[in-house]
């Protein structure tokens, strides 16, 4: 179904601060279902790739380095109008402006160690899904 699916990435941060458990129920209570699920490290080169749109951006170099400092959380999530309502969910990309209750405003270290990532578009959503989930690591 259009517009029904996103991706999100518990970030070394949050994963670190050991809340994954706390982070994968707001995003149940939110009402998604977690249809693909996985704890992996990424390498330099697959970092770069992912975060590619930003690559001229001044916070790159320290975004890769960031994300390839320890494990993270990929998942798969389902829910109708998903783009936007995991944005809702996980709010501003500064925490500090991030509103009450969301999981960035509970989570986030910072701007840049902000707990989550969540899909920008429907298009970008299939990209980053296909970038780490096989069709048989999908349910
Ligand atoms: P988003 O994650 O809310 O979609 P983007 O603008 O796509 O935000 O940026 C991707 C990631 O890059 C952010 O989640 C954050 O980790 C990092 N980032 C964005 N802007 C800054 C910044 O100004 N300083 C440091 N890190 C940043
Ligand atoms: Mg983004």
């Amino acid at each position: 179904m259009s517009g029904s699916l996103t991706f999100t990435i518990i970030k070394p941060d949050a994963v670190k601060s050991g809340y994954i458990g706390e982070i994968l129920s707001c995003i149940n209570k939110g009402g998604f279902k977690i249809s693909g699920l996985k704890l992996l490290q990424l390498t330099l080169a697959e970092a770069e790739a992912f975060y590619g749109v930003h690559r001229e951006r001044p916070f790159f170099s320290g975004l890769v380095s960031f994300m390839t400092s320890g494990p993270i959380v990929v998942a798969v999530l389902e829910k109708e109008n998903a783009i936007n309502d995991f944005r809702a969910l996980i709010g501003s990309t500064n925490p500090e402006e991030a509103a009450e209750g969301t999981i960035r405003k509970q989570f986030a270290k910072s701007m840049q160690q902000n707990a989550v990532h969540g899909s920008d578009s429907d298009e970008n959503a299939a990209i980053e899904v296909a970038f780490f989930f096989a069709t048989s690591e999908r349910f």
